[in-house]
């Protein structure tokens, strides 16, 4: 049977979804944070579902490059980056790595684009994947494995979110201690089953930071531990952290900002070190393999532009001999299938990957997606194999209009000055 693939509609839904007061060392976590649901649909019927950011510098790319999709095929994935090359970047949003004060590295308007190219070429696998019968791992080559694991990813958290700010309630308590970090991640192996842990430093003095991943050696022993402070620390701080917990680290993420001072690390130290922040496109990769910045890079398949762009640079990490894995930040289940789809091609995958997603206490799908033995089993139905619940969608989308325009962006600053109106962005390195 001829399906016919045109592309006649794309729907962009922002929302606004609940997210706890976890700490880094910007900030704090808002209550809600905003991501895009994107929806292409076929003249055939069919609907392909993705997921991105949903800040307003990314919506603002997202809707003039779903005009221009509407006649082209689903099955054109190569056409979505030349598309997106014709979409204009307004340059107050290109920023450098220090400047944006950002987690993810350097927003150039090419990684803005590729952020937004993610979501829609995810929706465009999984459209293709329902019209042809086939998982969206089929699309990319087939699976290598039938389950993808993931580590807990641990954060310093308040037990609430400031007094008097509208949010949803939580469960997990606080962990602002070394007890308390040990605390939350017992909770994430009985719900979960994880076995390994990542905590996210950065936010108290590195001596505290030490003696959580000590507290979690002693409780878990034996089992894959990773610090990341997001580049909060000096050269020096770095060589120190790694040397009184080399004997108990998978590896070090992103302790030093920077290709230049995580080489200076890494010449030092016999510590793996993994990166989101300074290797996040094509053209960091050279600098840092080069200066051997780097021993493990952390896809997140937004900001790398899809999970074709995941694999190709899984290929040039195999080359190198460099590991790779996953990054991840605030994100629902629709992109925690992405990932696993994609994660499941990866032959040279050796890191468990993070996930934000048992953070989030809500999400856009008729079913949630789990996690046994901290592992997400690989969805063999077609396409993405999750469906959208448009009642849940239709209800996030409904406090993203109704906020007046505070929560449309992220920024974990903010949300600190809140609790703390001295709160400044802390500059780099802190410690
Ligand atoms: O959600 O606070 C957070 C994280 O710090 C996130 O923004 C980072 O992008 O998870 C991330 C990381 O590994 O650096
Ligand atoms: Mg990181």
């Amino acid at each position: 049977m001829t399906r016919d693939l045109t592309i006649t509609e794309v729907r962009l839904t922002p929302i606004l979804v609940a997210d706890p007061p976890l700490l880094n060392t910007q900030g704090v976590h808002q209550p809600y944070t905003p991501r895009l649901v994107i929806e292409v649909v076929t003249a055939d019927g069919i609907t392909g579902v993705g997921e991105t950011y949903g800040d307003t510098k990314y919506l603002e790319l997202a809707r003039p490059f779903a005009d221009k999709l509407v006649g082209r095929q689903v099955s054109d994935l190569n056409g979505l980056f030349t598309t997106a090359d014709e979409v204009a970047v307004d340059s107050s949003r290109v920023l450098g790595q220090v400047d944006v004060g950002g987690l993810r590295g350097v927003q150039t308007a090419d990684k803005l684009r590729l952020s937004v190219v993610s979501g829609f070429e995810v929706a465009c696998l999984d459209a293709l994947g329902k019209a042809l019968g086939l998982p969206v791992h089929a699309l990319l080559g087939g699976k290598v494995r039938d389950a993808v694991e993931y580590s807990a990813y641990l954060f310093y958290k308040w037990a609430d979110h400031p007094e008097g700010v509208p949010c949803e309630k939580d469960d997990w308590g606080a962990a602002v201690d070394p007890a308390g970090v040990v605390e939350q991640a017992r909770v994430f192996t009985e719900r979960y089953g994880f076995t390994s842990f990542k905590l996210k430093g950065g936010v108290f003095p590195p001596e505290e930071e030490i003696a959580a991943v000590r507290a979690l050696a002693a409780a878990f022993p034996g089992h894959p531990l990773r610090l990341d402070p997001n580049g909060a620390w000096s050269v020096a701080t770095s060589l120190k952290v790694a040397e009184e917990l080399g004997d108990v680290l998978e590896y070090l993420e992103d302790p030093a900002l920077g290709t230049p001072a995580m080489a200076e690390v890494a010449a030092r130290t016999g510590v793996p070190l993994a990166t989101n922040m300074c290797v996040t496109t094509f053209a960091e990769i050279k600098e840092a393999f080069t200066k051997n910045a780097v021993q493990v890079v952390l896809s997140d398949h937004h900001y790398w532009g899809g999970l074709r762009n995941t694999q190709q640079l899984a290929a040039v990490c195999r080359t190198f001999g460099v590991g790779v894995s996953m990054h991840s930040n605030t994100h629902l289940g629709i992109s925690l299938a992405a990932m696993t789809h994609v994660a499941s091609t990866v032959p040279n995958l050796h890191h468990a990957c993070d996930s934000h997603y048992p953070w989030q206490s809500e999400d856009v799908l008729t079913e949630r997606l789990t996690f046994d033995g901290g592992k997400v089993a690989v969805f063999d139905a077609p396409g993405l194999g999750v469906e959208l619940d448009r009642d849940r969608l239709a209800f996030l989308h409904r406090r993203w209009l109704d906020d007046d325009g505070t929560l449309r962006d992220r920024d974990d600053a903010a949300a600190m000055r809140v609790a703390d109106p001295a709160w400044v962005t802390p500059s780099v390195p802190r410690w």
